[in-house]
């Protein structure tokens, strides 16, 4: 059976990444979440990652802050992309976790999303997005996904828009 994991490097993650399951919980893409950490629990991690390949995973999403490897840890056990979501917290409430996810070696990468609940959003979105390739189903309905916000910018507008209607002043 195919299905996004979502790994996170704590508890303390989670209130983020939850974010990140609702997605694909709406979109009936089947996931799994676990807190499983690059460093105080290397052996667990690469366990996973091992067990969940071998039962169907085809894209990962892995969330960390402050050092924030496991993104990186991920994608060096797996050649499935790999997405990282960099989350706030740490000396630099982010930007150190931020640049820790993106900065990987050439060959080994990482799609580092932003930080906090917008990135967890997007690595569902982006890990819909991989799968839509060989999934017609769910490539339409990211497509109406995608009509929805269009409207939603539309009637967003309506409610504080001013647009001069007359177009008979010409400028210049
Ligand atoms: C990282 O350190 C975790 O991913 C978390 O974002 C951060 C702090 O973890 P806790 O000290 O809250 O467990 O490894």
């Amino acid at each position: 059976m195919k299905f996004v994991s979502i790994l996170m490097g704590s508890k303390s993650d989670y209130e983020v990444m939850k974010e990140s399951a609702k997605i694909l919980e709406k979109f009936g893409v089947a996931h799994e979440l676990i807190i499983t950490s690059a460093l105080r629990s290397p052996n667990r991690t690469k366990d996973y990652i091992q067990n969940a390949e071998s039962k169907g995973a085809k894209v990962f999403i892995a969330a960390a802050g402050m050092a924030a490897c496991l993104a990186g840890v991920v994608a060096s056990q797996t050649t499935k992309p790999v997405i990282g979501v960099p989350l706030k917290g740490g000396a630099m409430d982010g930007l150190d976790a931020m640049l820790s996810t993106i900065q990987m070696p050439s060959g080994i990468p990482v799609a580092t999303m932003t930080l906090g609940k917008a990135g967890a959003v997007n690595s569902a979105y982006l890990a819909m997005q991989i799968l839509a390739i060989e999934d017609e189903e769910l490539r339409v309905k990211l497509l109406e996904d995608r009509i929805l916000k269009a409207k939603k910018v539309e009637t967003d507008s309506l409610d504080v828009e001013l647009i001069i209607k007359d177009n008979l002043c010409k400028l210049g």
